[in-house]
């Protein structure tokens, strides 16, 4: 009984909190300061209502204070209502806990933007929510509860690392029934269940409609209903299933005389479709003759209800009935291996006028509806927010749950600050600028391969920084790689299946984490010792997580390791390597994790059409103009070194601010290692310098988006406005640079080469930033106008003269789309033009290719011609009053300077 009275009490403060959020949407959309034309705001009373006695559950009755929740997007509204009662709401950001009345503020304030820091709620779950701290950001469905589960992975691997973390999180996914049919939830399901995450629970709010209408999911196809699929579906992938289909008042009816029946049929012969018409048409009488005909065997139950009683019986979903709610949660975090689905049957619009009706996704009450649903909960219009009075068990109970949550909360926030104080601690040390790359062992080498090791090496120093967790006592970090060691261990690596492929094999022998499977090959002595070895365990010196061919699950996976850091204050540095190309597949889960803040690196590779004998369909590079991402393309491998190092250094003192999504982009075409000191040493700049000197200049410039690999500036005869262009080059587009400044040079002129290291540093959002310092002064790109003495005869135009002026051009050239890199030319006022992968590819050699695609050094240097040609016909016009003597203005028409290519 006392279990009838936890439900029961917990219904009526769901009631409550269907009134709050209804209203807070209500609010939301009756502003009076909307200014014509402005959007509509929308939000979703009905959505919310199917799941307010799931989501009352949870918050009143199950969730403990470490426990992490997705939801459903268009359900926040709910949520923060509970939140609200419960007194769980601090400062945006912050972590002192906001006053009564500044969360009552805040109800008023859904979907509203903070004039002045005062908090607001976003339209669906936002970690600047005043309770955002316990729910995974929501918006773009079928995501969060993979981030979710990845989390929990996250919390599993660092307990496995002997890490601190809560003992007792459990992580919880709410989502709709048209959500369940996401791809990405598919995706996830066998590796759930294959990673043995039994502190997982998802819910399905299964009420058979979605945002279009009634989900009309075909019986006959599917061969039963749509939750029949869900749990074949689940249990098929390894889950534990629990169907919430039925309420008390069911209950009750199934236990008399020809109950069995009545429950075979509401569980088997309707199809969605039907099941929810009835539920709409609201008629006990026609649903008693429908029952009847299907079966007429439940006439011997039915026959002792009237039709009220009949219509009650038939819409007495399990998903609203608190108790069984419970008991289900409760029993989901029994089973520590298997993941949990529970399919909670529930009533879209429930308690509203737009109950079970097609068209009530985002219906709004109206005033007088909504007043009554205020005022039937004996609240008033006036003050629809006010809390339960303070003697009643309502408000006792939520005080009491509430201090509990709220305690546990601020252990949490102890925990994190903890285990960061213990990182800073461990850096003091600093961290070196390379993981010091010998490159006299690489004379001619691709980046894919330094990356690959440079992750072996990452992983070695993280193993050996705890020789006492991982057993490799006999190897003393010393010097640099000590520095390197606190950093290093929180490195992890992961691969949608392309580890081995892409040159991690090192990372990944004998390091896969995951639940311990035996080495039949070790057993049957088969191993090929050239291969990995890939049985998984736990132990703490696994650190790679291998991945099937599902890059959506391995970016979900990788910011949600990311991410440990804001939960529980362990700077996790994972890195997930994949074909670049395979990126777009997972560009939702990109966004997600750079939204949400995560820190993580993606490496892509090999990329563009230079890896040319693969390329037909894998060619494509696209530009990534994401908020709060940095995409880096190193061209020789030392780049590589500083940028990885840069990265982690950044990382591991929480200094990648706007920056925290790192891709950085490989390639397998190799290059000659010793080319770029010769050429760096021919720079007038360095001249007298050491190599040394040389690399931390060159080193300095590469980390700020670009350096000078070929820089003519000081030579004799550099004129800029006649003979210079500035060729931009990104990546492995080098040797076609190099190529062209080498034959421009013969023809006199100078092709400065500037290797990108990084768009986004030199021209992109982060440039954008700093009005393109680097690009600007560091490198002095500029568009200086350069007005040359000619033969002195001088156009008169009256009062004006018209004179030759020139800039210096830019060629960029891209293994990709041109949108990387074609608007230098804009940011710096001068003429140019971008080179750029503009056709699907053909496989060849990159030769070929390079050339088919129009990027090759054959290409650049032929556009170099033609931008020069074309500054030199441009003339300006000068006042004669400013002008003394100058040039004689240019007739000449472009193409004769440069003809085109027919
Ligand atoms: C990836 C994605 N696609 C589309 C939407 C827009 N959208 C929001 S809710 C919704 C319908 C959801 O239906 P269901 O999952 O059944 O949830 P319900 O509201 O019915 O509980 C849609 C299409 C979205 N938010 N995310």
């Amino acid at each position: 009984m006392k279990d009838q009275r936890e439900a029961d009490l917990i219904d009526r403060i769901a009631r409550r909190a269907f009134v709050y959020a209804t209203r807070m949407i209500w609010e939301a959309n009756h502003r009076d300061d909307v200014q014509p034309g402005d959007p509509k705001v929308g939000g979703h009373p009905a959505s919310c209502s199917s799941c307010v006695h799931i989501m009352s559950a949870l918050h009143l009755g199950v969730r403990r204070p470490a426990d992490l929740i997705a939801v459903k997007p268009h359900a926040s509204p709910t949520d923060h209502a509970l939140n609200y009662m419960l007194g769980f709401m601090h400062e945006p950001h912050g972590r002192r806990w906001l006053s009564t009345d500044e969360a009552r503020g805040a109800m008023s304030r859904l979907r509203k933007f903070s004039q002045n820091g005062e908090p607001v709620f976003q339209s669906y779950h936002a970690e600047s929510d005043p309770d955002g701290n316990i729910f995974f950001p929501s918006g773009s469905v079928g995501i969060p509860p993979v981030v979710s589960m990845y989390t929990s992975l996250a919390y599993s691997y660092a307990k496995d690392h002997l890490f601190e973390v809560p003992e007792d999180a459990h992580f919880w996914s709410l989502m709709g029934d048209s959500e369940f049919r996401e791809g990405s939830l598919m995706e996830a399901l066998p590796d759930a269940s294959e990673r043995e995450l039994g502190n997982v629970t998802w819910i399905v709010d299964y009420n058979r409609q979605n945002l279009d209408g009634t989900r009309i999911p075909n019986m006959r196809g599917l061969r039963g209903t749509d939750a029949a699929r869900m749990e074949r579906v689940s249990v098929a992938n390894g889950w534990d299933v629990i169907q919430v289909a039925h309420g008390r008042k069911r209950k009750a009816a199934f236990q008399q005389d020809g109950g069995s029946t009545l429950r075979k049929v509401l569980e088997d012969a309707f199809s969605d479709y039907e099941f929810q018409s009835l539920l709409l048409k609201r008629d006990g009488a026609v649903i008693r003759e429908r029952l009847m005909a299907l079966d007429r065997n439940t006439e011997r139950v039915l026959s002792k209800m009237d039709d009220t009683e009949v219509y009650g019986v038939f819409a007495d979903l399990g998903g609203h009935d608190v108790g069984e709610l419970l008991n289900a949660m409760r029993r989901s975090k029994l089973d520590p291996i298997n993941p949990t689905m529970i399919i909670a049957h529930t009533i879209k619009g429930w308690g509203l006028e737009s109950y079970a009706s097609p068209g009530n996704h985002n219906a709004l009450p109206s005033e007088g509806e909504l007043d009554s649903i205020v005022e039937s909960d004996g609240l008033s219009t006036d003050a629809p927010f006010e809390l339960f009075s303070e003697d009643t068990e309502e408000s006792k109970f939520l005080a009491e749950r509430g201090a509990m949550l709220r305690a546990g909360q601020e252990e949490l926030w102890a925990l994190k600050d903890r285990n960061l104080k213990k990182f800073e601690e461990a850096g003091k040390a600093g961290l070196p600028q390379t993981l010091g790359l010998n490159l006299k062992y690489y004379p001619m080498v691709h980046t894919q391969y330094v990356w690959g090791q440079l992750a072996a090496k990452l992983i070695r120093i993280g193993n050996a920084y705890h020789p006492e967790k991982t057993g490799e006592g006999e190897y003393e970090l010393q010097g640099d790689e000590a520095r390197w060691g606190p950093a290093a261990d929180l490195v992890m690596t992961m691969a949608p299946d392309v580890g081995t492929s892409t040159n991690i094999n090192p990372a990944m022998d004998d390091k896969i984490y995951g639940p311990d499977q035996h080495d039949h090959e070790e057993q049957l002595g088969i191993r090929d010792r050239r291969r990995p070895q890939l049985a998984p365990h736990d132990e703490p010196w696994s650190r790679h997580i291998r991945f099937e061919i599902a890059e959506a699950n391995c970016m979900s996976a990788v910011g949600a390791f990311g991410k440990m850091r804001d939960h529980v204050g362990l700077p996790f540095f994972p890195i997930m390597t994949v074909y670049d190309f395979f990126i777009k597949r997972a560009f939702d889960q990109l966004y997600y994790n750079l939204y949400w803040g995560s820190s993580f690196v993606v490496i892509g590779t090999p990329s563009g059409v230079t890896l040319a004998p693969e390329g037909a369909q894998h060619s494509w590079k696209s530009d990534i103009g994401m908020p709060n991402v940095i995409i880096w393309e190193p061209f020789y491998a030392i780049e590589m070194d500083w940028i990885l190092s840069e990265t982690l250094r950044r990382h591991y003192l929480d200094d990648n601010k706007g920056r925290s999504g790192v891709i950085i982009r490989a390639v397998t075409r190799a290059y000659p290692q010793a080319e770029m000191m010769k050429r760096l040493t021919q720079s007038k700049r360095f001249e007298g310098q050491s190599e040394d000197e040389i690399l931390a200049a060159t080193r300095s410039d590469a980390l700020e988006g670009g350096y000078y690999l070929v820089d003519y500036r000081g030579y004799e005869g550099y004129e800029p406005g006649e003979n210079v262009v500035n060729i931009l080059t990104l990546g492995a587009m080098g040797s076609e640079a190099l190529a062209a400044s080498d034959r421009l040079r013969e023809d006199g002129i100078y092709g400065n080469v500037i290797c990108v290291t990084s768009g986004d540093l030199l021209v992109g959002n982060l440039a954008h930033d700093n009005h393109y310092r680097h690009l600007k002064q560091g490198l002095g790109i500029n568009a200086d106008l350069h007005l040359s003495q000619g033969d002195g005869a001088v156009s008169d135009r009256g009062d004006f003269v018209s004179l030759a002026g020139r800039r210096v051009p830019i060629v960029a050239v891209v293994d990709g789309e041109p949108g990387i890199l074609d608007n230098v030319g804009g940011i710096v006022g001068v003429r140019s033009e971008t080179l750029a992968v503009r056709k699907a590819s053909k496989c060849g050699r990159p030769v070929d290719v390079f050339g088919y695609q129009g990027i090759d050094g054959n290409a650049v240097y032929d556009a170099c011609g033609r931008m020069l040609a074309q500054t030199a016909v441009e003339n300006v016009v000068v006042s004669r009053a400013l002008l003394g003597q100058a040039a004689a203005p240019s007739d000449m028409q472009a193409e004769e300077l440069w003809p085109p290519k027919r």
